[in-house]
C-alpha cells in the first residue's frame, strides 16, 4: 500500500566545521520520530520517514517537491526539534507545499513547541503544530483528516481555523508506561535506513566535499566521543532540574510540554532496545538521560538486565553530575567499552554553580575522575566556554583542571571538549537575560531563522554584558582553540593541525 503519511528530518545543511569547511550538522533524527511513524502505521496509515541529509548523499538528484507530487500524503509531519534545523525545515515545508498543495503540514519537537504561535504567524505553509508529546496527537490528527472531522478535538494541536490560530489544550501526555511501549526501533520505516545508521549516527559534522568527509570520518574514529554508529537510547522525558542555559530543563518542559516531572522508560525495555541495537548494525549505545545521578538504581537495573541477556556492546553514558561508584561498576562489568561524560561546564566554580543545579566542586570532580579511571572507564570532560562570569583566562584554567584530572587517571583515556553554548528557545536565560548578565541577539523565531540561514555568520545568539568588547565570545573561543583543540597531536598543539588543514582544504577562515 502506498504511503499516506510522510515524516521528515531536515539537518542543518549550511553548518561549518572549522578546518573542514561546509558541512551538515544535526544529523541525528529525534529519537521519537520512528516511534511516531510506528504509531501511525499501527493506526492504519502507511508511513515513510525521510532524512533529507541521507537523501542528499544517497539520491543526489532527489527533489522533495517532485517526490511528494508523485505520491501526495494525507499528512506530512516535520520535526522542528533543534533550533539549528529552523531554516532547512522551513525550506522543506515550502518545497512540500509546492509539490502537494493539499497535504496537511504539521510540525513538532522542542523548537516548534516553544515558538508555535510565531511559527504559525510567519510561515503560512504550516497548517498546524503539535506541542509536546506527539504519538497520540499525531494519530488523532491523521484520523480527523481522514474522516474530515473538526480539528478542535485533536490534543496538543495549534492550528489555523480560518483566519485565526486556535490552540487546543495540551491534554495528552505520555506516561512512563506508554513511553515504554513505543516502537523506537522502527528504522525500517526510514528510506535508506542502513545508510543512516552507518554514516549519520555519530559524526557531529558531515562535510559536503568528499576528501573533507573522509578526514572528518577518520578524525571522528580517532578522537570522537561516542562509538562510530551510536544508537541514542530514548531513555525518558522531562528533566529533574533547570540548568540556566538549557531549553529542555524542568521549567521549559512545564511551560511548553505541560510536563512537571520526568519519566523513564522501563529498564527491561531499555535492555531490549540495547539488544536490538546490535541487530540493527549499531556499534554502541548512548545514554543521555540521567535525572537522578545520586540514585543510580534505574541504570544499574538496566545494566543487570543487559548482562543477563548476554548482549555485549559499547556504552557512552552522559552523567548529569558525578557518577555513583556503584553505577560505574555496573557499566564496566556490562559493556565492552565504557565512556562516561561529565560536564563541569566551566572550570570556574562560581560560574558552574550559577548554571548547574546539580553542582560539584573541582575537588569532587577530580576524585570522581580518579574513581572512574580506577574502575577502567574512559572519560570525557565537557566545557561550554564563553559563559558570563568567565574571562579570557578561563580556557587556560579549563586545561589546568583537565591536567589535574589526567594526573590522577592513569591507564584510561581522558578527552576534553569545549563548545560554545548557543542560545536556545525557551531556556531560562532566554526568558530572563538580565538575571544572567547577557543581552539577547536572538529572541524571535525570525531571529532564529536568520541565524541559521545560509551565509549567516556564526554567532551564539547573546552577548555577555560588560565585557566591553563586541567580539568577546569569539575571542574566548579562540583562546579555547589554542588550549583545548580536539585535533591531534594534543589539545595545546591541535590548533596548528587545524591551521594546516584549513590551508590544505582552502576553506575560508571562519570561526569554530
Ligand atoms: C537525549 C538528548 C540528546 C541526544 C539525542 C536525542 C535525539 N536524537 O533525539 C544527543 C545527546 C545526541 C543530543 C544532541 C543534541 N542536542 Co539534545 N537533548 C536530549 C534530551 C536530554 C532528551 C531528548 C529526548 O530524548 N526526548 C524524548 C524523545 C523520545 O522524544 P523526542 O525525540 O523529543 O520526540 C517527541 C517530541 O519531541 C515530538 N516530536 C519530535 N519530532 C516531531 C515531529 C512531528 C511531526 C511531531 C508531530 C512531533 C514530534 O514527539 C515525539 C514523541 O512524543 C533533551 C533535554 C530534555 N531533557 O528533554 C536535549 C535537547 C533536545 N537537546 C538539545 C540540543 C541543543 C542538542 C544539540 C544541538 C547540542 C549540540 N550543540 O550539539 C545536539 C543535536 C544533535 C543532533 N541532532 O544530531 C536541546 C534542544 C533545544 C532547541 N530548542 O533547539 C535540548 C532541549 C536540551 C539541551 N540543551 O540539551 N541531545
Ligand atoms: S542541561 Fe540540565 S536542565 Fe538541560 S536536560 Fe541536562 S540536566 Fe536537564
Amino acid at each position: 500500500m502506498s504511503r499516506q503519511v510522510l515524516l521528515l528530518h531536515a539537518p542543518k545543511t549550511n553548518s561549518h566545521f572549522g578546518p573542514l569547511g561546509e558541512a551538515m550538522s544535526i544529523n541525528y533524527m529525534a529519537v521519537g520520530l520512528p516511534a511516531l511513524a510506528a504509531s501511525l502505521e499501527a493506526g492504519g496509515w502507511p508511513t515513510e520517514i525521510l532524512h533529507l541529509g541521507v537523501q542528499r548523499v544517497v539520491e543526489p538528484d532527489f527533489d522533495l517537491s517532485e517526490d511528494v507530487a508523485k505520491q501526495p500524503p494525507l499528512l506530512t509531519g516535520l520535526s522542528m526539534h533543534w533550533h539549528q534545523q529552523a531554516w532547512d525545515t522551513v525550506e522543506a515545508v515550502k518545497a512540500i507545499r509546492r509539490g502537494a498543495p493539499n497535504t496537511f503540514i504539521v510540525l513538532g519537537g522542542f523548537t516548534a513547541s516553544a515558538m508555535f504561535q510565531e511559527i504559525l504567524e510567519t510561515v503560512p505553509e504550516v497548517d498546524g503544530i503539535i506541542r509536546g508529546d506527539g504519538e497520540v496527537a499525531v494519530v488523532a490528527l491523521a484520523k480527523a483528516l481522514e474522516k474530515q472531522t473538526s480539528l478542535a478535538d485533536v490534543p496538543n494541536l495549534s492550528w489555523r481555523n480560518g483566519n485565526t490560530i486556535t490552540h487546543n489544550p495540551i491534554s495528552e501526555q505520555s506516561t512512563a508506561n506508554s513511553i515504554s511501549a513505543l516502537d523506537y526501533e522502527r528504522f525500517d520505516l526510514l528510506r535508506h535506513s542502513k545508510q543512516y545508521i552507518a554514516d549519520f549516527c555519530g559524526p557531529f559534522f558531515i562535510p559536503h566535499k568528499r576528501p573533507q568527509a573522509t578526514i572528518m570520518a577518520l578524525g571522528q574514529k580517532l578522537f570522537g566521543g561516542a562509538t562510530g554508529k551510536t544508537m541514542i537510547l530514548p531513555a525518558g522525558r522531562g528533566c529533574s532540574v533547570t540548568c540556566g542555559w538549557c531549553g529542555g530543563g524542568k521549567l521549559s518542559h512545564k511551560k511548553f510540554h505541560g510536563r512537571s516531572n520526568w519519566i523513564q522508560v522501563a529498564p527491561g525495555r531499555l535492555a531490549a532496545l540495547i539488544a536490538r541495537s546490535k541487530e540493527l548494525g549499531f556499534s554502541g549505545v548512548q545514554a543521555c538521560f540521567d535525572p537522578t545521578p545520586k540514585d543510580p538504581e534505574h541504570w544499574i537495573e538496566v545494566c543487570d538486565k543487559v548482562a543477563a541477556s548476554g548482549v555485549r556492546t559499547n556504552m557512552f553514558f552522559e552523567s548529569y553530575a558525578l557518577p555513583d561508584p556503584k553505577l560505574v561498576d555496573a557499566l564496566v562489568r556490562t559493556f565492552d567499552r565504557v565512556l562516561i561524560s561529565v560536564s563541569p561546564e566551566s572550570p570556574d566554580e562560581t560560574v558552574r554553580r550559577r548554571f548547574r543545579p546539580m553542582y560539584f566542586d573541582n575537588k569532587e570532580l577530580i576524585e570522581s575522575v580518579r574513581m572512574c579511571a580506577s574502575k577502567g572507564a574512559d572519560l570525557m570532560l565537557c566545557f561550554g566556554l564563553g559563559l558570563p562570569g568567565e574571562t579570557l583566562d578561563t580556557p587556560k584554567q579549563a586545561v589546568e583542571l583537565v591536567d589535574r584530572c589526567r594526573a590522577v587517571a592513569k591507564g584510561v583515556r581522558i578527552q576534553c571538549r569545549s563548545f560554545a553554548i548557543e542560545m536556545e528557545p525557551g531556556s531560562p536565560w532566554a526568558l530572563k537575560p538580565d538575571a544572567y548578565g547577557i543581552e539577547l541577539e536572538r529572541r524571535t523565531f525570525t531571529d532564529y531563522l536568520e541565524a541559521h540561514a545560509p551565509g549567516a555568520t556564526v554567532e551564539l545568539g547573546y552577548r555577555v554584558k560588560n565585557t566591553g568588547d563586541e567580539s568577546y565570545a569569539e575571542k574566548i573561543q579562540k583562546e579555547a582553540c589554542k588550549h583545548m583543540c580536539p585535533l591531534p597531536p594534543s589539545p595545546r598543539l591541535g590548533h596548528l593541525t587545524c591551521k594546516a588543514l584549513r590551508a590544505a582544504t582552502t576553506s575560508p577562515l571562519r570561526f569554530g
